[in-house]
């Protein structure tokens, strides 16, 4: 069992930095593609031999040192109740967005066992597999009540910001619903047998420190205070959250993900006694490849005095990537800290 990944999350020294990518399963993997030609997404993330099979995908093509399970953050908010649709080449569809009182109460906090037990077989047939850790995960409260106020994705959250400042209650209702739908399945994964839990804040970045502290940070809090008692390593990735790491390095998470708009050396000093993720732009892996390497070794090169590193994507690798970048990127991650390391 490789636990590398495992003990740079505990701030322990390994013998070389290990290294997995955000959205590592998906489309940018010919693979993936192909098992999709043959069924739409939330059927995928429902069926768990199918989402056995492309979680291991990236495994055994990029050798990377952990695997995430394959599901989505918007699961556990169907199971909730709200009416989730994916159309192809639009993203997620919530058609009856959450936006009274009335929608509010209609939402239900589900058991994890009875609901999305798929997610839950997923995992431990995975366990039979991996040679490598696997970490499960889940949306931070902030960024599933986004698709749920706004019916999908947004630009501009003009509809949660909304409901932020002018109908605090609802919106505290609500976030109070996802955290404890959150607590239960994340309880329910390390039950189930993930290694390490993983918490994305994707649209944190949007918030003023302030506001980031009042409406989404408390929330997320509870959770990460909430799966202590699991023991699994845990981490939290505020995204676009140059801002946010030291409210964020402030909760009980051992491990502080990185996107790519700070320097990492910054980041660490603030972060401090923590691990940290991160923090190659995605988009970095279309430059040659000697830059690439370049900014690989820069990165490794000024995460030295972390506590502990886990090489990652500041963000989820883009669709249109070539492999082939993703696979030298984990070569070069092992090839060069594994000289540092010596
Ligand atoms: O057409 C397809 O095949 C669907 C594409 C896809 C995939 C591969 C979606 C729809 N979700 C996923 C899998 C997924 N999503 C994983 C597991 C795979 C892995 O990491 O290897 C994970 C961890 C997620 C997490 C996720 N889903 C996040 C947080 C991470 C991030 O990128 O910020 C978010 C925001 C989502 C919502 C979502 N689901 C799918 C899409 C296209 C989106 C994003 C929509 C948007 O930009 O608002």
């Amino acid at each position: 069992m490789n636990d590398t990944f495992l003990r740079a999350c505990k701030g322990e020294k390994t013998e070389y930095t290990p290294v997995w990518l955000m959205r590592q399963a998906g489309r940018y993997l010919p693979e993936y593609q192909k098992v999709r030609s043959t069924t739409d997404f939330l059927s995928l993330c429902k069926t768990p031999e199918l989402c056995v099979t492309v979680t291991l995908q990236p495994i055994e093509r990029l050798k990377v040192d952990a695997a995430i399970l394959f599901s989505d953050i918007l699961i556990p908010l169907e199971a909730m109740g709200a009416n989730l649709e994916f159309h192809e080449g639009r993203g997620p569809i919530f058609p009856n967005p959450i936006r009274s009182h009335d929608a509010l109460s209609k939402l239900i906090v589900p058991d994890p066992y009875e609901k999305t037990g798929f997610v839950l077989e997923t995992i431990r047939l995975l366990r039979r597999e991996l040679q490598v850790p696997l970490i499960g995960f889940a949306g931070a409260p902030f960024t599933c009540a986004t698709y749920l106020i706004e019916g999908g994705s947004s630009k501009m959250f003009w509809e949660t910001k909304k409901m932020m400042y002018t109908a605090p209650d609802l919106f505290h209702g609500l976030m109070d619903k996802i955290t404890e739908t959150t607590i239960a399945c994340l309880k329910a994964q390390a039950e189930a047998g993930a290694q390490a839990l993983q918490l994305f804040d994707s649209w944190a970045g949007i918030l003023a420190p302030g506001d980031f502290i009042r409406y989404a940070l408390p929330y997320a809090e509870r959770i990460i205070n909430a799966l202590q008692e699991s023991g699994l390593p845990f981490i939290y990735f505020a995204n676009n959250g140059a801002t946010l790491f030291k409210y964020c390095t402030a909760t009980r998470a051992d491990v502080i993900g990185l996107d790519w708009r700070i320097d990492i050396k910054d980041a660490i000093n603030i972060v401090g006694n923590k691990a940290v993720q991160g923090n190659l732009d995605p988009f970095a892996l279309l430059l040659p490849r000697k830059e690439l390497k370049e900014r690989i070794k820069r990165i490794l090169d000024r995460a030295q005095d972390a506590k502990g590193h886990i090489f990652n994507l500041g963000h989820g690798i883009h669709q249109f990537t070539p492999p082939e970048q993703a696979e030298f990127m984990v070569e070069c991650v092992h090839e060069i800290s594994s000289r540092q390391t010596k």
